[in-house]
């Protein structure tokens, strides 16, 4: 017999019986209707205290902020066992993992059948997007995991006042998790429950219905299924169906000397930095940067044939390790209270900390794991990816427009990843429908943000391979497209920048973090028609003395290295992109391959094009 121990204030028959049925099927001994409230954000914090799953941190060091340890299993994202469930195999493409949606709900069936035995099942109306924005989207996630309500609040819209947005009759996309952790009769409960078999684990999108269901991971893309699944894999679909974008971008805004602004959004793969460019302090004098968002965008066309970028998201749920008041000092500050944070050092002083914090670790400590640790001792003390989630609102560099409705315009999108080598400190695409091609082409050193080989060069389009819901070819296809719907001069332009780019004896080439403004100051004055570039076979480079240097200690050999065309790298770069290429078939758009056609030759023709002597576009 399961308790409700709270009313639902809608009268939303689908919501109603979608909550039913899943009660029905997963058995929990009671329902919690989510309010959204504070008091419930506290209440269930607290029974997180009691039960052992949350530790308080020192209310005068973090005022409100919890520490809590996952299971060694349950680390980052599962991307084997992320799904996506099309009619039609070819639809999901050949990023996605395609199982049969008929075949998949059979399974599904059984894994969740009785799976919230002996745990409380909590429903939460949520939004991505402030609830007056055109690209709105009201979700609803069934979770029995207490951890997932609190950090959803903090990450999205949600309670009360998104039932009443749903009203009676509005639509919702239905998102079921559970940890997969049933409790017998009498059975202690463990601090971090969740199905230890990675094999049984199961993220899975239905693109039919649009909806989704989690089983087996309480960990963050897993688990807080606005983010990644929602408004990344499902939004992905929808988006593609109604002409606009959903991309795992961060938004800022840069503000001239002379006061003008220029919205940028950026793509790079998880933990390749969006957060600490998202609310970057920059050490150009007279140069200001705010912050919109740090993980997804939004994108629309407006009326005016510009592209708006909103942040669907209220919360950053960044990496801890290397966020340091050197790194990220506005992240330091979000951070200060009110925060959850997953997998970090517990200190005897009752705060937390990770490494590269940029304070000295304390003495003696707890690890991630839950082990006495001292900074001697041979291990790492936060996993690599543990997890702060923290309300965009405390960010003392957030934008006074994040939460437009209608979102902002962009001058630019950039691209990036981790290269070491090859890929120069920044390049300007030469069209549309080469920036695409620079953006489908993009490539990463893998991180500990995925549960796989960390370190590891693997094509990352668009930052977008374990996040779009259906083919990437078609993807591409939307993104050139765009070009036949507006005024191409309205359109953003398009770079790739490299903060990551090392010499050969392994050092890196460039300071990075508030010094990348002087890239971003370059890529404003190219948006003014200024800033002088030098045309090379794989797009505009600075000239050589574009770059404002002022005040910064870098050789001239490192600053030449960086803005160097490496044609070899580039003959491999260009022969890697083509075989991965490869792989999308018949849905690889003609342009795309054109223009990696177009590289090929330029990079024959013009080999030894001497970049001090170029002229200047
Ligand atoms: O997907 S998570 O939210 O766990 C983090 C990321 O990979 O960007
Ligand atoms: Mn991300």
């Amino acid at each position: 017999m399961t308790t409700i121990n709270s009313t639902p204030v809608t009268a939303n028959r689908k919501l109603l019986n979608w909550v039913e049925e899943i009660v029905q099927l997963c058995q929990p001994a009671a329902v919690h209707w989510c309010d959204g409230t504070q008091q419930e954000y506290d209440a269930l914090c607290e029974l997180m205290v009691k039960g052992g799953t949350f530790t308080r941190l020192d209310g005068k060091l973090r005022p409100g902020s919890f520490l809590v340890r996952s299971h060694a299993s349950d680390v980052a994202r599962v991307e084997n066992r992320t799904y996506i469930c099309s009619p039609n195999k070819d639809d999901a493409g050949p990023t996605n993992n395609w199982a049969d949606p008929v075949e998949m709900r059979k399974k599904l069936k059984e894994l969740f059948k009785g799976c919230m035995k002996g745990r409380t099942l909590y429903v939460i109306p949520f939004a991505m997007g402030p609830l007056d924005s055109p690209l709105c989207r009201i979700g609803v996630e069934i979770t029995d995991s207490p951890y997932v309500v609190v950090n959803m609040r903090i990450m999205a819209r949600m309670g009360r006042v998104v039932l009443d947005k749903l009203g009676a009759k509005g639509e919702f996309i239905s998102c079921l998790h559970s940890v997969g952790a049933p409790l017998q009769p009498g059975q202690q409960d463990v601090p971090w429950p969740c199905e230890p078999d990675v094999s049984r684990k199961h993220i899975v999108h239905f693109t039919e219905d649009l909806s989704i269901w989690s089983y087996g991971s309480g960990y963050g893309g897993n688990a807080l299924l606005g983010k990644k699944c929602l408004a990344l894999r499902i939004a992905s679909l929808m988006a593609r169906k109604e002409g606009w974008f959903a991309e795992h971008m961060l938004v800022l805004c840069l503000t001239s000397p002379q006061g003008k602004k220029y919205y940028l959004a950026a793509a790079f793969p998880s933990a390749c930095g969006k957060t600490n460019l998202a609310m970057m302090q920059p050490t150009l004098p007279g140069w200001t940067l705010r912050c919109l968002g740090d993980d997804i965008a939004w994108i629309r066309l407006g009326a005016d044939g510009r592209l708006y970028a909103m942040n669907p998201e209220t919360g950053f749920f960044g990496v801890a390790p290397g966020t340091s008041n050197k790194t990220n000092p506005n992240a330091v500050a979000t951070v200060a209270r009110n925060s959850i944070f997953t997998n970090v050092v517990l200190r005897s002083d009752g705060d937390v900390w990770w490494e590269d914090m940029g304070v000295p670790p304390p003495e003696k400590g707890m690890d991630w794991e839950g082990r006495e640790w001292t900074p001697g001792c041979g291990r790492k003390g936060a996993h690599p990816n543990a997890r702060f989630t923290a309300p965009a609102a405390q960010c003392p560099a957030i934008d006074p427009d994040w939460e437009n409705p209608q979102g902002v315009p962009l001058s630019a999108i950039l691209f990036g990843g981790r290269r070491p080598s090859t890929i120069p400190l920044v390049n300007e695409a030469f069209s549309w429908e080469h920036g695409v091609f620079l953006g489908s082409a993009a490539g990463s050193e893998t991180t500990s943000a995925a549960l796989h080989q960390a370190g590891v060069l693997r094509r990352d389009p668009f930052a977008m391979l374990p996040f779009c819901g259906y083919h990437i070819g078609d993807y591409f296809a939307h993104w050139l497209a765009l070009a036949r719907r507006t005024d191409r001069a309205k359109l953003p332009r398009i770079f790739f920048v490299n903060w990551f780019r090392k010499s050969a004896d392994g050092r890196w080439l460039w300071p990075g973090f508030g010094e990348n403004s002087r890239v971003l100051k370059w890529i404003c004055e190219r948006i003014e028609g200024a800033g002088k570039a030098v045309r090379t076979p794989i797009g505009l480079l600075p000239a050589p003395d574009a770059l404002d240097m002022k005040g910064l200690d870098i050789s001239g050999a490192d600053l030449a290295e960086l803005l160097s065309l490496d044609v070899e790298g580039w003959k491999k770069e260009a022969a890697d992109v083509g075989g991965n290429y490869q792989k999308f078939g018949e849905r690889l758009p003609a342009e795309l391959n054109k223009e990696l056609q177009d590289l090929k030759a330029r990079l024959n023709e013009e080999p030894t094009m001497d970049l001090g002597k170029a002229s200047v576009r």
